[in-house]
């Protein structure tokens, strides 16, 4: 299903030259709003005029965190306050919040870009969607509030927890759509098999899942448990907040970007340097149409690639890969680069362990140390113990043939690690305390 057939099949050219169009409007307009706009593309020597293709996106300085940290809170604002309708601001594990602004005509964008994503979903307006992504100033709960509403569906605005009253209004209610990041789902899953519920049985067929990196195997093990398809929903509240990529029912392989909206770049992390489709980078964004923040080549940190080749649903947006993992989330220990997810993805391999696992980072003397800890199921665990170090060795092997890392494995209890309705937190690292 296709929301906005006109603009999400744009053939390739006409496409690139709607973002010339959009990118002069707008680099035009940050030059003359916005203080640091101005001063960093002076420094770069590059007036607004330079842009004269796409190609010249890559004359323009990148965006970076620390750079909307310096002009906290509203000094990236292009518009006056009296014209931002909505704060939001994303929470981060240090410092201060990342603070966003939207005008009217950005909330009406962003629920239209949403609505895209439930139709990609295959809903309708006789959908009825449980959104149990966080209200408040995290940008899920109202961003697909909104866009829900926008498609004519039924929303429940749940918000996240309570999980106990959620699995009521799951039964009761009769969703057919749930919004929750892919670890709630999980923990979804397994609180109702708890209450004995069947959650299969369920009126749910599809979970738009994201705001946090999750694997191909926790995408079947949540399609199991709940009986729905899962389906991967990209975003970032200085780009927009959910809705700047979505995977699409047909296809189910990678998220289309919503190019019309935003350019989107991926690049060595190291140099900067722009890289072709299909190779492994961090992903740059450069929004369009966003009036009270737009953002110029903005450094997101995540790892993904670009995939080109056309889908099946007909739309002619790229394609971005599943992110991996952020730079920034990626340990070194020992020299080695790992991302929890590459974890994820070994642990998933073996039989009887539960999705739920642990990272915990430390450091001895001078060398850093990694245990995992993850949930086996309950029949594994009421195991001899010798069978259970067995297996713990068995994983630790795996873990070093595939990601070339030393790992301690422990097996834990079924339902003793921490659960999170929001965005999961996989990695403790003990070495900075
Ligand atoms: O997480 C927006 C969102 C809400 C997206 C609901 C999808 C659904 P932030 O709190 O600013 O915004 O966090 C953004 O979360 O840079 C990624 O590192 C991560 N992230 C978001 N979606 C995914 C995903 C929202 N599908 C940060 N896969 C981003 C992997 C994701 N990581």
């Amino acid at each position: 299903m296709i929301f906005n057939e006109e603009f999400e099949t744009l053939p390739r050219e006409a496409l690139e030259a709607l973002q010339l169009k959009r990118l002069k409007q707008v680099v035009q307009r940050v030059y003359h709003t916005v203080g640091f706009y101005r001063k960093a593309f002076d420094d770069a020597g590059v007036r607004p005029e330079d842009i004269k293709t796409l190609d010249d996106l890559k004359r323009l300085p990148f965006t970076t965190k620390q750079d909307l940290r310096d002009n906290y809170p509203f000094g990236m604002f292009s518009v006056p306050m009296s014209n931002v309708v909505r704060i939001h601001a994303s929470s981060g594990t240090t410092g201060r919040p990342t603070v966003v602004g939207y005008t009217k005509r950005d909330i009406d964008m962003w629920a239209g870009l949403m609505a895209r994503c439930f139709a990609a979903a295959g809903l309708t307006k006789n959908d009825v969607v449980h959104n149990a992504y966080g209200y408040g100033l995290f940008t899920g709960g109202l961003g697909a509030h909104y866009g829900a509403e926008k498609l004519g569906a039924s929303v429940i605005p749940m918000s996240g927890g309570n999980t106990k009253k959620q699995i009521m209004i799951l039964q009761d209610f009769g969703p057919t759509a749930i919004c929750c990041t892919p670890s709630y789902a999980l923990y979804l899953a397994e609180m109702g098999e708890e209450m004995g519920v069947d959650m299969r049985s369920l009126r749910l067929k599809v979970g738009i899942l994201g705001a946090e990196p999750w694997s191909e195997k926790m995408r079947i093990e949540i399609e199991n448990k709940l009986d729905i398809m899962a389906l991967n929903i990209y975003g970032l509240s200085e780009v927009l907040g959910p809705g700047v990529s979505m995977e699409c029912a047909e296809g189910r392989n990678g998220l289309h970007v919503f190019e019309d909206h935003f350019i989107v770049e991926v690049i060595n992390p190291e140099s900067g340097e722009v890289l072709p489709y299909g190779e492994t980078g961090e992903l740059v964004f450069t929004t369009l149409t966003k009036e009270a923040f737009p953002l110029i080549r903005y450094r997101t940190r995540d790892i993904s690639r670009l995939m080109p080749e056309t889908c099946k649903c007909g739309r002619t947006f790229v394609r971005m890969d599943r992110v991996s993992g952020r730079s920034d989330d990626m340990l070194i220990i020992r020299g080695v680069n790992v991302f929890p997810s590459q974890i994820e993805s070994v642990l998933m391999d073996v039989e009887g362990l539960e999705p739920h696992y642990q990272l915990i980072v430390d450091r001895e003397g001078a060398l850093d140390t990694l245990e995992v800890q993850v949930e086996v199921s309950e029949k594994i665990f009421s195991d001899e113990v010798r069978k259970l170090q067995e297996m713990e060795k068995r994983i630790a092997k795996d873990i070093k043939d595939y990601l070339g890392v030393t790992a301690k494995v422990k097996l834990v209890e079924p339902k003793t690690l921490k659960r999170f309705e929001g965005k999961a937190q996989r990695v403790i690292d003990k070495r900075n305390i």
